[in-house]
């Protein structure tokens, strides 16, 4: 399987760490939602900034390491702190994540993000499981043509159900990527309702289309951190976005927990 060339520094030296070699799933934590890593059981902790050709987040709310330890006895890998294109980051360094977990033989990857709704009957604090997406940049699938099953119907139906088992009710729907860092206009959230978008956010994307062509089985689930522009007539900043995040993480959490051991 093909990983991009500016992987191999980072894929040898994380490999010089002696890492388990049975990590059963990864995550990749969205905005605000880093402090699911507190969970993690003896966790061993490497800064992107110790790792060569890593690149370094640096949006507020992202924290910059990569955590490997246990949930309840499943060994896993935590990326806290993501990568965003309009950082100025390629799209298919957005990806890294997805080519370490590769790198090192995981199989299954859970994407979290902080996404605003569309759809009306949504409301702040909602989590939406992804069942599809929808791109305003035709290139962010940087290899190939090839169009993979990235997100399969009957694992949105599971997640659902792990998470209604937990006493959680769940929506799901389709994640419209936007590159940012601006929020959208009002305009631009009436297009993206009529083009069958539930959910507004700037990540994601790129992670699910790199994981679907290396053959990981992803799981992508939305909090929603606000209602999107024009909705409510409220204004958006940052702050919404992390103080949502912090009331709703513990749930989030859960349902991550719970996916680790069923999904
Ligand atoms: N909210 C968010 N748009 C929003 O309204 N978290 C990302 C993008």
């Amino acid at each position: 399987m093909e990983l991009p060339d500016f992987t191999d520094e980072i894929i040898h030296y994380l490999k010089q760490k002696e890492l388990p070699s049975n990590i059963e799933a990864a995550v990749i934590l969205g905005s605000g939602l880093g402090t699911f890593t507190d969970h993690i059981e003896n966790p061993f902790l490497v800064s992107y900034e110790d790792i060569p050709s890593m690149p370094v987040s640096s949006v507020e709310g992202h924290d910059g390491k990569l955590i490997i330890g246990k949930i309840n006895d499943h060994p896993i890998i935590a990326f806290s702190g993501r990568f965003h294109h309009y950082e100025g980051f390629s799209f298919e360094q957005t990806a890294t994540p997805v080519y370490i977990s590769k790198a090192l033989d995981v199989n299954k990857l859970i994407i979290s993000n902080a996404a605003g709704a569309i759809n009306t009957s949504f409301s702040v604090g909602d989590l939406m499981v992804i069942e599809d997406v929808i791109r305003n940049n035709l290139s962010i699938a940087p290899r190939g043509r090839k169009q993979h099953r990235y997100l399969h119907h009957q694992y949105v139906n599971r997640i659902r159900k792990i998470a209604s088992d937990l006493g959680l009710i769940t929506q799901q729907g389709t994640y419209m990527y936007v590159t940012g860092p601006n929020y959208e206009t009002k305009a631009e959230i009436r297009a993206f309702r009529t083009m069958g978008a539930d959910a507004v956010g700037m990540s994601t994307t790129t992670e699910l289309f790199e994981a679907a062509r290396l053959e990981l089985k992803s799981a992508a689930i939305s909090l929603i951190t606000n209602m999107s522009t024009g909705v409510t007539g409220d204004k958006l900043d940052h702050k919404e976005v992390k103080a949502t995040a912090d009331a709703r993480k513990e749930d989030f959490a859960r349902v991550v927990k719970a996916l680790i051991q069923k999904f």
